[in-house]
């Protein structure tokens, strides 16, 4: 079974938005914006959604940029297939919401510590403007047991 997800990084200025995640899956850690696909929506309009919902901003252009499967080792065969777009344009300044307290962070201070463990994997690549695909397996705790990072141009 797949499950569709997105996840949106708006970018400006060699900084990166983040949200803290206040509730549900992934609370405490730093991560970009998104979540389900919804029956009856496309990828892009859950990307568009999510971020709407999160943060406040309206996307205006954005680029899918990588395409991620995250499976757990105690649900094997669920595999979560997340969409990742890098967002450059938008109306409105993001906002904290129920579910998220969102910041800007620099290339360069990027909070791996405190966010999901697959990040430091691939996050450099996004920030460097590739485009990647990626596999990881997930253990106890969230501790990565096996990762593939791929740059590709085809997604
Ligand atoms: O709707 P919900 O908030 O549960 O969506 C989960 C969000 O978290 C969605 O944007 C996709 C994203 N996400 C995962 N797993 C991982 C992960 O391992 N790393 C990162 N950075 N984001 C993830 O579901």
């Amino acid at each position: 079974m797949k499950k569709l997800l997105t996840l949106c990084l708006l970018v400006e200025d060699g900084r990166v938005l983040l949200g803290m995640k206040k509730r549900g899956f992934g609370a405490g850690r730093w991560n970009g914006f998104g979540g389900k696909v919804e029956p009856g929506e496309t990828i892009e309009e859950a990307a568009v959604r999510e971020t709407s919902e999160e943060c406040g901003v309206a996307i205006a252009e954005m680029e899918r940029v990588g395409i991620h499967e995250f499976e757990f080792e105690k649900e094997r065969g669920n595999i979560l297939e997340v969409h990742v777009f890098r967002v450059d344009r938008w109306s409105g300044e993001p906002v904290e919401t129920e579910e998220m307290e969102p910041r800007w962070f620099a290339f360069s201070d990027i909070p791996y510590d405190t966010m999901w463990p697959d990040d430091r994997y691939w996050l450099p690549l996004f920030l460097e403007g590739k485009k990647f695909r990626t596999k990881f397996l997930f253990g106890e705790d969230d501790s990565v047991l096996e990762q593939s990072v791929e740059e590709s141009e085809a997604l």
